[in-house]
């Protein structure tokens, strides 16, 4: 058993207890239905001395005007346009103009429609979790697991599921790796083995316990019907079943996944758009050394 596995267990454990029982998509959704809206109402004499109050910028601080984009099942024409208009002056913005129209096929027409926002939001009041871990550079990666781990750092990562997405987990994990920013495959003391994609969670378990896996990616990226929820859900509720959560470090990640969603869904970490790869590694590095 390497160095830091007692403390790394202890930690998942514990972090395994208080979230099993909130991985469930009904409690996510009535979490996200009970978040306090942080608006310009209930505000004592101190919260207006400390507010921060913003809101959309567009051609002058504080304007308000906000481009937005959506659907309507309906033929494209000035019936159209008007149905959309009168539907963003109920969403509450003002000054509505539909400055696009497209008909995208039969019966389905796309709107881009400028307008402006009443609300402001106070930007004290404002809270989120990311993971937080120093983005070291490719050599002091490498450095430390050489000098301090003694052995490659084993990762594994898949799509999950029936998403068929690969390009999310190939960033990550691709020699080429993202943006300027080489993938774990490129790193001489990481194992990396990317599965690709529609991998079964039976299957990435197997494989990561036949190859000794440190730390285990998941990547989704169709989120129709909380899919994504549901087969990140499935992956955590395998290991529990397994008795193996502590085992593994386990990252997940996609366009629509945040740090706060992954924990909360039992993961150690979760990252969004915009991932670098380096950014992986050193939480990964972080983890384990640290
Ligand atoms: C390319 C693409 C495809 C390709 C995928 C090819 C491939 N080999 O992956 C193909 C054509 C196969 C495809 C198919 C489908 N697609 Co598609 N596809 C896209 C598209 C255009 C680009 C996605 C992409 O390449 N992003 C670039 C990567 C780099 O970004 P990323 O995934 O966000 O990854 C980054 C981060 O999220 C993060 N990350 C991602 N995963 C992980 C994992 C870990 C562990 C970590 C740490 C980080 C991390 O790091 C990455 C780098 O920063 C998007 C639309 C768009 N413009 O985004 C639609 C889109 C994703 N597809 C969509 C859909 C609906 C489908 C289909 C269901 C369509 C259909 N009806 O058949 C099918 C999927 C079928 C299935 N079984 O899954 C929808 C998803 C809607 C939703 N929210 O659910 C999108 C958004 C299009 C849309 N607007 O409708 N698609």
């Amino acid at each position: 058993m390497k160095k830091n596995d007692n403390k790394k267990n202890t930690k998942n454990t514990k972090s395994t207890k208080k979230n099993t029982k909130k991985i469930t998509k009904k409690n996510i959704v009535s979490k996200k239905k009970k978040e306090k809206k942080l608006t310009n109402t209930d505000r004592t004499a101190k919260d207006i001395a400390t507010a921060q109050l913003i809101k959309p910028y567009g051609d002058t601080l504080n304007d308000g005007v906000v481009q937005l984009s959506f659907t309507l099942p309906v033929e494209n024409g000035a019936r159209a346009k008007k149905a959309a208009e009168l539907y963003a002056q109920l969403l509450n913005f003002e000054e509505v103009s539909v400055v696009h129209s497209k008909k995208l096929a039969d019966g389905y027409t796309y709107f881009v429609i400028y307008a402006r926002a009443i609300p402001s939001i106070d930007y004290q009041k404002v809270q989120a979790s990311e993971v937080i871990s120093e983005v070291l550079d490719f050599y002091k990666i490498n450095e430390l697991i050489k000098c301090k781990l003694n052995r490659p750092l084993v990762v594994i990562g898949a799509t999950i599921g029936t998403d068929a997405h690969t390009v999310g987990i190939d960033a990550i994990m691709n020699v080429k790796g993202y943006n300027q920013d080489y993938g774990l495959e490129r790193y001489p003391e990481i194992r990396a083995y990317n599965l690709g994609a529609q991998v079964a969670v039976e299957d990435l378990l197997a494989k990561s316990l036949e190859i000794n896996a440190d730390a285990i990616l998941v990547s989704q990226t169709v989120t129709q019907k909380d899919a994504h929820i549901h087969n990140f859900t499935q992956f955590i509720e395998l290991l529990e079943a397994e008795g193996l959560r502590s085992r593994f470090v386990l990252v997940a990640g996609g366009p629509r996944v945040s740090h706060e969603l992954a924990v909360e869904l039992g993961y150690d970490a979760g990252f969004g758009p915009g991932t670098l790869p380096s950014q992986v590694a050193s939480f990964l590095v972080t983890k384990f050394l640290f």
